[in-house]
C-alpha cells in the first residue's frame, strides 16, 4: 500500500518533490467473540455475562442471549486479539465457577 505526496514548493526555487510514502500503520486484525447455545445454562446468567463482560445494555444483552438460544450461536462483540482472548477466558472462567456448560470462542473476522 502506498500513496503519493505532492510537496509544496516552499523554497520558491521552481522545484517540486513528489515522494512516495508507505503508511507505517495497519489496522489490527479483529476477532468475533462467539457464544454457543446449550440446554442448561440459565438465560439470566447469559444476560448477566453479556452486561458484565461485554458491557451490553440490558435490552441488547437480552436480544443477544435470545439470538443464541434460537440460532445456536451469536456474536457478543468484535475486538482485537488480546481483548477477545481475555473476554473468552473471563466467560469460560465464570461459567466453570458457576458450574454451567456455557461455551465461548473467538474467530478471526
Ligand atoms: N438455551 C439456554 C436455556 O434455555 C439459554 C442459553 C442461551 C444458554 C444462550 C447458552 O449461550 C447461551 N436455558
Amino acid at each position: 500500500m502506498s500513496h503519493e505526496e505532492d510537496n509544496q514548493d516552499e523554497g520558491g526555487l521552481g522545484v517540486k518533490v513528489i515522494s512516495k510514502t508507505t503508511p507505517k500503520t495497519q489496522k489490527p486484525a479483529m476477532y468475533k467473540v462467539l457464544l454457543l447455545n446449550d440446554d442448561f445454562t440459565p438465560q439470566e446468567f447469559v444476560v448477566w455475562l453479556l452486561q458484565t463482560i461485554f458491557k451490553k445494555k440490558p435490552e441488547d444483552a437480552f436480544m443477544i442471549m435470545l439470538h443464541v438460544h434460537q440460532n445456536d450461536v451469536g456474536i457478543c462483540g468484535v475486538y482485537t486479539y488480546e481483548v477477545a482472548e481475555t473476554k473468552v477466558a473471563q466467560v469460560m472462567d465464570l461459567a466453570r465457577r458457576n458450574q454451567h456448560p456455557l461455551q465461548c470462542t473467538m474467530e478471526k473476522e
